[in-house]
């Protein structure tokens, strides 16, 4: 059975960062149920969910993707570029290590969030952003080139995170909305979807995909194109430059 990574958000999320939008109210209860319902659909779809113990100093903590990223039977402990994030891979480095994962970590000075990270196959495309710096590009580069796992550096200036911009279907087909892709050219394939939050899919397996409900029109694209979507509210996580990928770690072996 897959496993998902989850961490349950904390009181102090209210307080958590706004980069790419006005800020607006946080409403706890609202988010905490959505939260729920999120893990719910994660558990309706086959994968084990497994908690991170929480980080409630860390008003972001509950977007633990940006934490550590896994590949094949290894997790890379970021180094997140928000300072008010850093003692959130304390407890992500524990949780990939009862996992059984071998761990590295991204060492100072560099910065490295793993929103940045896009697996499209053996391809790892890696969002050079306000949170990650060259060097932590660099060395990924160099955790990855002997696992046979190839680093590609892509420019993101009008959102956070590389994932914010872009995702890639079962099929390998990156997607996203050309307001925020810098250059659609850098992916073999490319689909360009009608809503900013319909470019962000976590693939509960080959045939389903979990969304915002805030993209209507995408969900109808992707069922068009044969696949199922199951979508979620998640508007409290939106409003603090949050989406579905954020909110957990896939781990597929
Ligand atoms: C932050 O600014 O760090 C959080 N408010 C949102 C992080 C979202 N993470 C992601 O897209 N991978």
């Amino acid at each position: 059975m897959p496993i998902a990574l989850v961490r349950r958000p904390g009181p102090s999320l209210v307080d958590g960062i706004v980069t790419h939008q006005e800020p607006q109210p946080i409403d706890l209860v609202l988010a905490l149920a959505q939260w729920e319902a999120y893990v719910g659909a994660l558990r309706s779809a086959g994968w084990d969910v497994t908690e991170v113990e929480p980080a409630d100093d860390c008003p972001d903590a509950v977007f633990v993707e940006d934490a550590l990223v896994v590949f094949d039977d290894l997790a890379v402990i970021t180094r997140p570029g928000a300072p008010s994030r850093a003692a959130e891979v304390e407890g992500a480095e524990r949780a990939a290590i009862t996992q059984g994962l071998e761990v590295v970590r991204i060492e100072p000075p560099a910065t490295f969030d793993g929103g940045d990270v896009l697996k499209v196959g053996r391809t790892v495309y890696v969002g050079r952003t306000a949170r990650t710096s060259d060097d932590g590009v660099e060395q990924l580069r160099a955790i990855l080139a002997p696992r046979g796992w190839e680093v590609v550096g892509v420019p993101v200036t009008s959102v956070l995170h590389l994932k914010s911009a872009v995702t890639a279907l079962p099929d390998g087909t990156v997607v996203g909305h050309l307001d925020h892709v810098d250059d659609a050219s850098a992916y073999p394939r490319f689909l360009a979807v009608p809503e900013p939050a319909g470019a962000h899919v976590v693939l509960l397996d080959d045939h389903r995909l979990l969304m915002s409900t805030g993209a209507p029109a995408t969900a109808e694209m992707y069922r068009s194109l044969g696949y199922r979507t199951v979508e979620v509210d998640i508007s409290e996580f939106e409003k603090l430059d949050g989406c579905v990928t954020c909110l957990s770690v896939r781990i597929r072996r």
